[in-house]
């Protein structure tokens, strides 16, 4: 590895071994979170990490990429999961069955026939579905909810996938690849995914306004990426926990790392409950109002697509095409989260539940990420800013900012996304920060964050007092923003 001559030696040392880890997380075409835990292709690990592979190896950034939208379904979405065909059922639970109905509790057939070889597909998609006819803007809209049933309509092999989504991390990530080494092998790559990415970001702004206002709904707190943060309690609570289902399958993710750390089997019974409705639909999004049961605004997901739209704006000036819609899309998003989903009283975003209209009170992280958007009204800026320098959410103590509200009554600092600290959403919170020059705090987190690190390795999550490493010890998104906080 090429480690910066103007890096000292402990950091240099950090840059290191964050390369390797990268570097043991690779599987030939795709990078895997954590050798331990999640051993298939996560979609918005795949954009943070390709942040970090710009700077020690680009041409696997571009590669891992490839690899997850080669797996885009017709209709645009990209799924949250990606599964390796060489990884069996056992190793990760829910796997290709479950998310196809080929599982223990039947469900319908697969729609696309790709399960029947081999008894364990799971929705799947042939690569180039989303662009086939090529136009080169957004031709993913062409097919509607494809559901996945795209097999055999490129060349390649048929990708086994979940059908849910995850926040749109992607362009920000190919934009940070290209900028490091604008070449003429980036721009080619940057011609392949602009289309790609266009469907993946009209695929969330139609199929996904289920509440009509111009904000994408998600239909699974998975698809947030922040699993079992209190902000989807209230709409939790709502849904009927599948507990036979649940038995019938084993959960993995608690035998490998603590139960305590991990959502709670009543959590667990539920997610699985939401899954099987929007599988058992055939992965459709048209009435979801009517039939789903559970539809959330999610500020950070939302803040994430306008911030996809504006490094779209910059793509579209290297592959030819119009950057104005972008930016006028980004500004629209960040006018609809600035009005549906801000609380002056707490001075932070807050989830808003379709279903009952209502916005979750819970202070939480994803609540603070409007900040990457740079038309964010001042006073919003200003009230995130305060509220991320408060006792809450304290990047003061010399410790980033926890994925929930320190002085909530039931912060727990071992359980996931419900009080530890997550490098990624960090890493989003500092460029925020420096979006809106607030440099002094930004560089205040960074050095928090390098701290972190170099204390503990390089974990999935961490202990928000004691700074102490949680979940996987290996992971490759907190591996790969770090070589670019140091870079
Ligand atoms: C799970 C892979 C994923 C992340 C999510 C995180 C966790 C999967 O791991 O979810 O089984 O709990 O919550 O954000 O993408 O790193």
């Amino acid at each position: 590895v090429d480690v910066p001559d103007r890096l000292g030696e402990s950091d240099a040392e950090m840059w290191r071994g964050a390369a390797a880890i990268l570097a043991a997380n690779w599987t030939g075409s795709h990078t895997v979170p954590s050798r331990t835990l999640y051993p298939h292709q996560w979609s918005w690990d795949a954009g943070f990490i390709s942040v970090g592979l710009a700077h020690v190896a680009p041409e696997r950034a571009w590669r891992d990429l490839r690899s997850l939208f080669e797996a885009q379904w017709p209709d645009g979405r990209v799924p949250h999961i990606v599964f390796d065909p060489g990884v069996t059922e056992r190793d990760y639970f829910p796997g290709p069955s479950f998310w196809t109905g080929n599982a223990p509790n039947g469900g319908p057939p697969s729609p696309n026939g790709a399960d029947t070889a081999s008894g364990n597909g799971g929705a799947a998609t042939g690569p180039g579905g989303a662009t086939a006819n090529g136009n080169g803007n957004g031709a993913g809209t062409a097919s509607g909810n494809g559901g996945g049933a795209a097999s055999g309509n490129g060349a390649g092999p048929v990708r086994l996938s979940s059908g849910i989504v995850q926040p749109p991390v992607h362009a920000v990530g190919a934009w940070e690849v290209y900028r490091r080494r604008p070449d003429e092998a980036a721009t080619e790559e940057l011609r392949w995914l602009y289309p790609r990415l266009v469907a993946q970001q009209e695929y969330l702004a139609t199929a996904r306004d289920v509440g009509g206002a111009g904000l994408a709904a998600i239909v699974h707190p998975w698809e947030s990426g922040l699993d079992n943060s209190p902000a989807w309690d209230e709409a939790l609570a709502a849904v009927p926990a599948a507990v036979e289902v649940l038995r019938r399958y084993a959960r993995r993710d608690n035998q490998v790392v603590s139960s305590n750390h991990r959502p709670t089997d009543d959590d667990y019974a539920r997610y699985l409950s939401i899954a099987l409705s929007y599988r058992d639909a055939g992965y459709r999004d048209a009435d979801l109002a009517d039939r789903h049961p559970f539809l959330v605004e999610c500020p950070g997901f939302n803040a994430l697509r306008g911030a996809a739209e504006l490094a779209l704006a910059r793509i579209a000036e290297v592959v030819g095409a119009d950057p104005a819609p972008h930016r006028e899309r980004a500004g629209a998003i960040t006018r609809c989260l600035a009005e549906r989903l801000f609380d002056p009283t707490t001075g932070m975003f807050h989830a808003l539940d379709v279903r009952t209209g209502r916005r979750n009170q819970a202070r939480c992280v994803n609540g603070l990420l409007p900040l990457v958007l740079p038309e964010l009204p001042a006073g919003q800026v200003d009230s995130l800013v305060d509220v991320l320098d408060s006792a809450r959410f304290g990047v003061t103590a010399r410790m980033p900012v926890p994925s929930y509200d320190r002085c909530a009554a039931d912060f727990d600092p071992y359980r996931y996304w419900r009080g530890p600290v997550w490098f990624n959403i960090n890493w989003l919170l500092r460029a925020g920060l420096r979006t809106h020059g607030r440099d002094e705090l930004a560089d205040r987190l960074r050095s928090a964050l390098l701290d972190l690190v170099r204390d503990s390795g390089f974990y999935e999550y961490f202990h928000p007092g004691s700074g102490a490493g949680i979940g996987s010890p290996a992971f490759s998104w907190t591996a790969a923003l770090t070589l670019d906080l140091l870079a």
